[in-house]
């Protein structure tokens, strides 16, 4: 079984977009795959509660229990690793990991990332995109490498900046196009292996 495990902090929606593409698009019969776990550093986070309902295994690694980021990485792996995932996405999911971490989990590891990388690495990027005057912005699905937002580029997508957008607005026009590319990228991945 190709197992997908997701990493998430908060909402969970592109996690919600990719466990309902995995049923539409009837992943465990093409590909033999399945999101097997859901897995977030916060008990708060929205993203389990839908898990949960879907009957998907969650866990919680929560970073303030460690006193190092490698000892977070540590846990984290571990959690992971009980899946055996052929992937682990991170889909919102908040905390820099390590390059042992990266290392441990090569070749296996995506993240999107809600920009047209590279440009705006790292956080904000909304407001950037916004204060520098882009008429453009987007996302961007990459494979995870230790240098931060800088893998390989699997997928983008481009959405325009409207007159009198904000952060939140062009945020919500983003997502949309995060919720059609992460799945599809996912998909092609799995049909590759298979
Ligand atoms: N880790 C590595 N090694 N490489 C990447 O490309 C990663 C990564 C971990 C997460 C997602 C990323 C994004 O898409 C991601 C890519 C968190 C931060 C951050 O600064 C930056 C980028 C991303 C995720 N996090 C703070 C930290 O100290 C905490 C912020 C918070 O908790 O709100 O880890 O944007
Ligand atoms: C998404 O826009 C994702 O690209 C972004 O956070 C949002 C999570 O939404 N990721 C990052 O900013 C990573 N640092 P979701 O929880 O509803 O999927």
């Amino acid at each position: 079984m190709n197992n997908i495990v997701i990493l998430i902090s908060g909402t969970g929606s592109n996690m919600a977009a990719i466990v309902k593409a995995a049923r539409r698009g009837r992943w465990e019969a093409r590909f033999g795959a399945r999101v097997a776990a859901v897995i977030s550093n916060r008990a708060d986070a929205a993203g389990l509660e839908f898990a949960r309902e879907q009957g998907i295994e969650t866990a919680v690694v929560d970073h303030k229990g460690f006193a190092s980021r490698e000892a977070f990485d540590a846990a984290l792996a571990a959690a992971i690793d009980r899946f055996q995932p052929a992937l682990v996405a991170l889909a919102g999911f908040m905390r820099i990991l390590t390059p042992a971490f990266v290392a441990h989990f090569e070749g296996r590891l995506l993240n999107i990332h809600p920009s047209l990388l590279p440009a705006y690495a790292g956080l904000h990027t909304y407001q950037r995109a916004l204060d520098d005057g882009c008429w453009f912005a987007g996302a961007t699905v990459h494979r995870v490498t230790a240098d931060l937002d800088h893998g390989p580029i699997l997928a983008q997508a481009v959405v325009p900046v409207l007159p009198g957008d904000t952060a939140a607005t062009l945020a919500a026009r983003v997502l949309t196009q995060e919720h059609r590319i992460y799945p599809d990228a996912i998909a092609r991945l799995l049909a590759d292996k298979s």
